[in-house]
């Protein structure tokens, strides 16, 4: 296995096909649009990852990486273009689709086919194969397949690609064998090998396990509100215990993973009751946001609210999903104005402004997203700027004994608190 053509070159097949070139594969990456596959080439990126520019730059360098809009043969097809979820909660697989049907021309003897794309169970087995299927060759003895989902997380990528353990589930045994081989030339955590439908279920189970306890401390943040206490403290003290992790609660769950992955269980089981409710907790904690900030601002005539951050998760760039989307249509719906300041996001639906102005005649912060720099701003010169010194933290990122010091009324999504409430009813 010396040649590898990556199909997809976003957050996944990038700095894949970028750390397989470093380790010595001739890597052709392929993407369907032009203007990424110039980039590339020219040895730049166009999407934001610690340490992804420097790889990327190495590979293409080397020559070991040219990046192209069509596939060429190879020993190794891998793909990992995205799986996006319709409006009716359904998985999109066109792009997996398309991806393995402009493969099929260039497929040869012996060939090892990876799918790294999250899909739902049983994708690799009854859409896959049977697409490979139309080459000719017989899939499991003259075409290997294998479904070995990525695992990593945005803004930790390169890291995780190669020490995270991974899952590689094979079509059948010679499957799995070849792709184990694949991956030990540039993974030094664990390899486990399961079968297709096991390894997606994994993947899609991992992120369900995480947006389900998302939605555990969300709910118990509104319960906070009825019994008036700090939910926050609550989670602390219930994760002392040896084997209790409650996750943290914020104004919702993005990104293109947890806000998507637990849909394409419930689309193939009427069991995954638990799994949707969650989804459901989960997708409306934004309008719950939005409808505390409103209460808040209930009293002030045309009220401006300053938005702190709107990418799906803090320090990352990306706003696919993000729930700050959500509570800002649900803001200017209910006549605020809002000013979006995100020192990472460069392109947003809504108009970004500087700091300042972001602050100025502002009559409420509203933090959407945890950006460590929101640490370290300024709380009495921003003050200065606003109408009401009032700030509603809803990730519990912000210093607040440093805002309240400054004069600022300070609420914290799940913290009740009477002051805030005086004048929420007021
Ligand atoms: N969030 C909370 N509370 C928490 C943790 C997260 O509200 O306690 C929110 C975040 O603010 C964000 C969303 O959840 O909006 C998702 O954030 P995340 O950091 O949990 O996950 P992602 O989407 O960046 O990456 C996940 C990771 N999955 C797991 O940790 C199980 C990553 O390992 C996966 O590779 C990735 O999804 C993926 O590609 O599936």
């Amino acid at each position: 296995m010396k040649k590898i053509c990556v199909l997809g070159l976003g957050y996944i097949g990038l700095p894949t096909a970028s750390i397989f070139a470093n380790n010595g594969f001739e890597v052709i990456g392929v993407d369907i649009d032009q203007s990424v596959v110039n980039t590339i080439n020219q040895g730049n990126i166009h999407i934001k990852e610690p340490g992804l520019n420097t790889i990327v730059r190495a590979a293409v360098n080397s020559g070991n990486l040219i990046a192209s809009t069509t596939p060429k043969e190879a020993d190794v097809f891998i793909i990992a273009v995205p799986t996006p979820i319709t409006d009716q909660k359904k998985a999109d697989l066109s792009f997996i689709k398309s991806a393995v049907n402009s493969i099929i021309p260039h497929l040869r003897n012996g060939n090892l086919v990876i799918l790294e794309s999250t899909s739902p169970p049983r994708t690799t087995v009854d859409i896959v194969v049977p697409l490979l299927e139309k080459s000719g060759l017989e899939v499991g003895t003259e075409i290997y397949v294998a479904h070995c989902p990525e695992r990593v997380l945005p803004g930790n990528i390169l890291h995780e690609l190669i020490y995270n353990n991974r899952i590689i589930g094979g079509i059948n045994e010679q499957s799995s064998q070849k792709a184990k081989e694949l991956y030990e030339r540039i993974v030094q955590g664990d390899i486990v090998i399961t079968d297709a439908t096991s390894a997606e279920m994994a993947k899609l189970m991992e992120n369900t396990f995480r947006d389900v306890n998302i939605a555990l401390a969300n709910e118990l943040c509104k319960i906070a509100y009825d019994i008036k206490l700090d939910a926050l403290e609550v989670i602390k003290l219930a994760n002392m215990h040896p084997r209790v992790n409650i996750h943290s609660p914020g104004p919702g769950v993005g990104g293109h993973c947890l806000a998507v992955d637990p849909w394409f269980i419930v689309e193939k089981s009427k069991f995954a009751e638990l799994i949707k409710l969650g989804r459901n907790i989960n997708d409306n904690m934004p309008k719950f946001v939005a409808t505390r900030a409103l209460q808040l601002l209930k009293d002030i005539e045309d009220p401006v609210v300053t938005i702190l951050g709107v990418a799906y998760k803090g320090n990352v760039d990306d706003t696919r999903e993000s729930p700050a989307t959500s509570v800002i249509k649900e803001l200017i719906d209910n006549g605020v104005s809002v000013r979006v300041y995100d020192p990472h996001v460069k392109n947003y639906e809504y108009e970004l402004f500087s700091l300042e102005e972001a602050f100025r005649r502002s009559n409420l912060v509203l933090v959407l997203a945890d950006h460590s720099e929101f640490k370290y701003l300024s709380a009495s010169e921003l003050g200065k700027l606003m109408r009401r010194k009032a700030v509603f933290d809803t990730k519990n990122c912000l210093n607040h004994l440093k805002w309240e010091k400054a004069g600022f009324l300070v609420e914290v999504l799940g913290k009740y608190s009477s002051r805030w409430n005086e004048l929420a009813s007021s």
